[in-house]
């Protein structure tokens, strides 16, 4: 009954031959003889959607992941008929399409195959559901690599495997378990350097088969809806995945805070251990900018209500919590709680808004509060209203941000942990089943909650955070991996899946550091945190239920290494704030796995463990216990060792020093890297002086940026942004640094502190926008080389005699 396998079936059905062929603008429609359509949109000359319909009949063009602002517009489109097939070319590709079978060939404009099909679009019908399961396969040239998707616990690259998109609560899941909470069915394929995409926007239960099935092909199908998929060309893998967010989009910038250290567990309550454990990362002066409230925060699970037992006064708590520099996070679920007497359960049942089932009785579960409904997010209306529950929290309690959890959707004790899928769905004015709304739910849940957190937390930004995601919900949404386990694959897993989620679009995102289930020992702690807070999403959450997550529960020794890598992370705000700009702006993914880093080298094609923070820095974790350090490969290029400040080429595997207080740490040559001072929360202190640390390099240009703004707020969007742009040069006796400022934000500080680090002389003349200037003046001290100059400047000429 359930397709699950490409080549087990009933009876596939193919294409006949082409029959007719017409264009209208950047459409171009081909029919078979057995009516099939296949029209091919042209929305760039690297973007090629692709979609087929049986029956010449295609569904109403509806799509939640596809965002309307993405970047549209071809330069070339060409058509040409030949004898056994058609070619589409536009400025980037040149596509056939067989007459007799209608099956496509993407070529480069070098005439490379970067994408074939081998059986090409085929189909079952489904007498169960109606419509069909549509399938296709592409030939897969021995040596191709996949990544992408998502969330899965399994090997970056995807070769061999078989992977299911169905959200599904899986706690305690293991590694390459499958499916997990996201449901993202986007893929980067790569053979001999060039890089492609495929972006199967069908919410249906799919599957991607990466040559596990059959040796040289890859396919995916979904249990539902059409073939519709986006063909991304690269070559080079940042375009791909640039290409694709532009598509399904990209958020907005979040308030710097939320770029801190997050605190969380199941459950803080009452109020006075909440106070308690924010009191003690004062005390401790371990960083920290957010503290959540779990389900225990609620009266009896009911989400809007509050616990008036443990929190008798919420608003006056939020309000004391923000004095100290905490910003308050709540969690709201889906299901709501049947109950005559609640406001909530009032309304919905009111103004019609909880899902029903195909026969028309509402659809219960039971999750947290007991016997539920759930809201229909798929419809607009619903949201709407849902946006509206949150005027009390947000701006009459001044809680700051929303964690939404259970938005698979899941349900407790039933067979398959979510709702059946007779379950009826509005889905924007499109009703179909939950066969079709399941992946979408949690997304539409999200981005509810996103737009009622925007209408009160306005004009300052909103913050959510999701479990359950399907593509385009990183429009309105961070997330967190869900309920992994305290032990070291775990360790290896989130790694895995923060670089995974950075490629699929998706980079604010974390891990529970530590584990969700079962207790750490401090070792495995305090390497999680060092990991932890390389990633965008950076929080400590645990289920409780064995023992205490906070660092002072491991001892003095964890307290030290937390803090030491929570300051570090502090430190360097104004770098993680520039990445997340260039993620917001144009896409670019936070995390760089390192085939992203540099494709060309062989050598990066199936690591896992090491990684680019933003463009510069290179992190590789310790995931083993009672280690003292650890083999990495260093990729191609001249790096410097963060902590000995030594010097070392790339392209080549290295043992790396790491005691406990250790994570392998490099800085790519030429970069310049900004930091703040230590502060306990965004905010804390008036920035008096941005450091700046010059790793020297010998050559040509090589160039860094800054972002910066007023931390929260949409100043940005109206140019309210102060955007540096450095550039350095190194020659053998003189560094020179160039300065190029953009956007009419004015920073709080006036200097710049610089710390040239490799530097191969001895500083003795320094000029200042083409002024000699005396060494004293700019506070130079030679035992650290560092310099104090104005922040405007635009060229320093640093040189010996
Ligand atoms: O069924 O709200 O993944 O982070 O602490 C468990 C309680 C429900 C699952 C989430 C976890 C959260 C927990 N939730």
């Amino acid at each position: 009954m359930i397709v699950n396998t490409e080549l087990e079936h009933k009876g596939n059905l193919f294409p006949g031959k082409i029959i007719s062929f017409s264009q209208d603008v950047d459409k171009l429609n081909f029919i078979t003889e057995n009516g099939v359509i296949l029209q091919i949109t042209i929305l760039r000359g690297s973007v090629i959607r692709f979609r087929y319909a049986t029956d010449k009949n295609f569904e109403k063009d509806f799509s939640y992941a596809i965002s309307e602002s993405g970047a549209r517009g071809y330069s070339k489109l060409e058509v040409e008929e030949h004898d056994a097939h058609y070619t589409i070319i536009t400025s980037r590709v040149q596509i056939t399409i067989g007459k007799s079978d209608i099956k496509t060939i993407i070529y480069d404009l070098e005439g490379n195959v970067v994408c074939k099909d081998d059986w090409g679009f085929h189909w079952e019908q489904s007498y169960e559901y109606g419509g069909n399961i549509v399938k296709m396969s592409k030939s897969a040239p021995l040596g191709e690599c996949y990544y992408g998707l998502g969330d899965k616990p399994m090997h970056l690259n995807l070769k061999g495997k078989r992977i299911e998109n169905w959200a599904t609560d899986q706690y305690a899941f293991g590694k390459d378990q499958d499916p997990l909470y996201k449901s993202v069915p986007f893929y980067i394929g790569m053979y001999e350097e060039r890089a492609y995409g495929i972006f199967f926007d069908n919410t249906f239960r799919s599957y991607f088969d990466f040559c596990n099935e059959r040796r040289n092909v890859t396919s995916f199908w979904a249990q539902g809806g059409e073939m519709n998929y986006y063909f991304f060309y690269g070559p080079n893998m940042q375009d791909v995945i640039t290409r694709y967010t532009d598509l399904t989009g990209k958020p907005e910038l979040p308030p710097l805070w939320a770029l801190g250290y997050h605190q969380c567990k199941w459950s803080y309550y009452p109020e006075s251990k909440v106070k308690e454990i924010t009191g003690r990362f004062r005390e401790l002066q371990i960083p920290c900018d957010a503290i959540y409230l779990d389900i225990d925060y609620m009266e009896g699970f009911r989400c809007f209500t509050w616990n008036k037992e443990y929190f008798p006064d919420p608003k006056r708590m939020v309000q004391e919590l923000s004095e100290d520099g905490f910003k308050t996070i709540v969690i709201i679920d889906p299901g709501i709680k049947i109950d005559d007497e609640y406001f909530v359960y009032q309304e919905a049942m009111e103004k019609d808004y909880f899902c029903k089932r195909a026969d028309g009785p509402y659809m219960r579960g039971k999750v947290w509060p007991g016997e539920c409904y759930f809201p229909d997010f798929t419809n607009p209306e619903v949201r709407e209203w849902w946006s509206g529950l949150f005027k009390e929290i947000i701006d009459e309690i001044g809680v700051k941000g929303v964690w939404n959890d259970m938005n698979e959707p899941a349900v407790m004790e039933v067979p398959g942990k979510t709702f059946p899928g007779d379950v009826r769905h509005n889905y924007d004015g499109n009703p179909c089943s939950h066969r079709k709304a399941h992946n979408i739910y949690g997304t539409q849940m999200a981005r509810a909650t996103y737009e009622g957190v925007k209408r009160f937390a306005y004009p300052k930004r909103p913050f959510i955070i999701t479990r359950s995601a399907y593509s385009g919900a990183q429009r309105y949404t961070s997330s967190w991996t869900g309920d992994n386990v305290a032990t070291w694959e775990h360790l290896w897993i989130a790694n895995i899946q923060a670089q995974r989620m950075s490629m699929s679009g998706m980079s604010f995102t974390g891990s529970d550091i530590g584990g969700f289930a079962e207790h750490p020992t401090g070792e495995l702690y305090a390497r999680w945190i060092q990991l932890g807070v390389f990633h965008p999403f950076c929080r400590t959450h645990s289920s409780g239920d064995h023992g205490n997550q906070e660092p002072w529960t491991f001892g003095e020794e964890v307290v030290d290494v937390t803090r030491k890598f929570v300051e570090l992370r502090y430190q360097l705000l104004p770098y993680l704030y520039t990445m997340f700009w260039e993620y917001a702006k144009d896409g670019i993914p936070m995390l760089k796995p390192l085939v992203l880093f540099d494709q060309n080298d062989p050598q990066t094609h199936y690591r896992t463990d090491e990684f680019i923070f933003g463009n510069q820095i290179l992190v590789c974790p310790v995931q083993e216990p009672n280690a003292k350090g650890r083999r990495m490969y260093i990729p191609r290029g001249n790096w410097y060792n963060y902590w000995t400040r030594e010097y070392t080429k790339g392209g080549m595997e290295q043992w790396v020093d790491a005691d406990l207080d250790i994570i392998p740490l490099f800085i790519k040559e030429g970069a310049i890297i900004p930091k703040y001072p230590i502060q306990q929360y965004v905010g804390e202190k008036k920035i008096e002086q941005l450091k700046l640390e010059v790793y020297y390099k010998l050559g040509s240009k090589e160039v860094s940026s800054v972002f910066e703004d007023d931390q929260d707020g949409y100043g940005y969007t109206k140019g309210r942004f102060s955007l540096r742009s450095f550039s350095l040069t190194g020659k053998e006796n003189q560094v020179i640094i160039q300065q190029h400022k953009n956007g009419s934000y004015i920073t709080e500080y006036d200097t710049m502190k610089i710390e040239i680090i490799g530097l191969p002389f001895k500083i003795s003349q320094i000029e200042l926008d083409n002024v000699s200037v005396t060494l004293e003046s700019l506070h130079f001290d030679d035992q650290n080389n560092t310099i104090v100059v104005p922040k405007d400047f635009t060229e320093l000429h640093i040189s010996s005699k």
